[in-house]
């Protein structure tokens, strides 16, 4: 049985209460390992060596050692590829053929996309005129803001700490990680990484355990902590919002999103199925950025959800390390009972089940694991909760709509504003449309097309602040002025 123990201060250790709890592989139902559950002791042991670290030889080397050292750490996720690709599937359930992809590729490079441009970044000067005619000389530095608290979920669990470790480590700081109870086996295998790259100790350090009173907020709470990167639900953005507030730490904040899709009749028809099956069911769902409400004009209606229905039922549920699957499990049986309450109040609400809508058969050992049907419904009012929440699963409502002011209003008319995705060959419509969507990205013609320059985050309800290329520096340091006066 595998043991997930803490990483901190550059060593594993297990918790001093000894509480453990079970991991489960979502596939199957059965418990791969226990995972140490740290208290109050293990995260004050934690922020104190993060906090250690700043003035240790971490706080002493320049921008260049410390990008150096990031390329290694990039390096070392690359050379043990197949390690975390097991580790995140086995957590996880997703498919090899996804993560081999997406999640662990990404990991790598969010250390070497963070060190590149730190090590790039211009920083801004004024001259000023003085009524003595000398002047002065503005000008601004970066430094880091100090112990960074990353608190993560569970979807793409490498994928999202390293988007957040990355910059912040690029950036000067420390980190103490506290990864999904769900998914605590990447994290974990990062701490040997960081040891073999040369990272010092106690720069990146990892608590496990739960949310509310546990290790989560024993972390958000410490007063050790300067600032706090969360990426989950918004419910949870609220407490940690609320544990900021003593002290008056900053947060960034990347939360939940009922996103749109929209289909205008002048689409290339083909390229809109294909993605909007990407973005509806990829990860099973699980993707922040992925598409629950599909609007589609009225010409093509019919033929849209017919194709995607076809889409749908084509998709292969198996086992992760089959090539050929391309659709995993929920994360969690707790998770499929969420989503199978949903697949039941869509019928109680009216929904017409297009495909899908229960659990389906599968082979041997997965039978017990967290499947659900990949579920498109029509039929729905604009009102109905299935519609307005959200729900993290493989599943969609679409609905048709008439023409561009109506379906930015139907698409905009909601708590949540994270992503969109605008499918027509119209390029006037494409601008037209993605400048009113209240979304912080909007993809034209694609779906999760990433550049890591660009500005990510949430509006309304989806989140505070920005992350990517040169916006995490707002973030994950503190800007000052220096004033010479000539
Ligand atoms: P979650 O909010 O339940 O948990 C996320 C993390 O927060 C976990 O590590 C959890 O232990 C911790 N946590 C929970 N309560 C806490 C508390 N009171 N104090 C401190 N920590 C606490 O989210 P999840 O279920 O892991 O992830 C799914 C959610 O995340 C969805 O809503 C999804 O939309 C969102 N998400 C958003 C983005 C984005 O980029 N906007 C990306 C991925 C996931
Ligand atoms: O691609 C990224 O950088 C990112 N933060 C993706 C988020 C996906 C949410 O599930």
């Amino acid at each position: 049985m595998k043991q997930f123990q803490h990483f901190i201060n550059g060593t594993y250790c297990e918790s001093t209460s000894g509480k453990t709890f079970d991991n489960v592989a979502p596939a199957t139902g059965s418990v791969i390992g226990q995972v140490h559950e740290a208290g109050r002791e293990e995260v004050d042991a934690a922020v104190t060596a993060a906090r250690a670290a700043l003035s240790s030889e971490w706080g002493e080397l320049g921008v260049d050692q410390r990008c150096e050292l990031l390329y290694r750490v990039a390096d070392g996720i690359n050379n043990r590829f197949n390690e975390f690709l097991e580790a995140e599937c086995a957590d996880t359930g997703k498919p090899y053929s996804l993560a081999s992809q997406i999640d662990i590729p990404r990991g790598a490079a969010n250390f070497k996309i963070f060190a590149d441009t730190i090590r790039n970044s211009v920083n801004k000067s004024f001259q000023t005129a003085t009524p003595d005619g000398q002047g002065a000389i503005n000008y601004a530095i970066h430094v880091p803001k100090g112990v960074i608290a990353v608190v993560c979920p569970w979807n793409l669990p490498l994928l999202l700490m390293t988007w957040k470790v990355g910059p912040a480590l690029a950036c000067g700081n420390s980190v103490v990680v506290k990864p999904s109870e769900e998914t605590p086996a990447t994290a974990t295998l990062l701490g040997e990484v960081m040891n073999e790259a040369g990272i010092p100790k106690g720069v990146y350090n990892v608590v496990h355990g739960f949310g509310p009173q546990s290790a989560g907020a024993f972390l958000t709470e410490h007063s050790g902590v300067d600032a706090i990167t969360f990426t989950g639900e918004t419910r949870t953005g609220e407490a940690i919002m609320r544990a900021a507030a003593d002290g008056v730490r900053d947060v960034s904040f990347e939360l939940g999103g009922k996103n749109p899709g929209i289909v205008f009749a002048d689409c290339d028809l083909a390229k809109a199925i294909e993605g909007s099956l990407r973005s509806v069911f990829a990860n099973c769902g699980q993707v922040c950025l992925g598409t629950e409400r599909m609007y589609v004009q009225r010409p093509i209606f019919d033929e849209f959800v017919s194709r995607l229905k076809d889409g749908a039922e084509a998709l292969r549920l198996g086992r992760p390390e089959d090539p050929a699957t391309n659709l995993g499990p929920l994360v969690s049986e707790t998770h499929r009972q969420k989503v199978l309450s949903y697949f039941r109040l869509a019928v109680d609400e009216g929904a017409t089940v297009v495909c899908g809508g229960g659990v389906p058969d599968m082979e041997d050992d997965l039978s017990a694991g967290s499947w659900v049907q990949p579920t498109i419904w029509t039929g729905l009012g604009d009102d109905a909760r299935v519609v307005r929440e959200e729900i993290f699963g493989p599943c969609c409502h679409v609905r048709a709509f008439d023409d561009e002011d109506e379906v930015v209003a139907l698409a905009n008319d909601t708590e949540y504003g994270l992503a969109a995705a605008v499918w027509t060959e119209n390029v006037s419509r494409a601008h037209r449309v993605a400048a009113r969507l209240e979304a912080g990205v909007t993809w034209v013609n694609s779906w999760f097309l990433r550049d890591l320059r660009t500005p990510f985050g949430g509006m309304k309800q989806s989140g505070i602040g920005r992350e990517g290329g040169e916006y995490s520096l707002e973030f994950y340091t503190e800007t000052k002025n220096i004033c010479v006066k000539l």
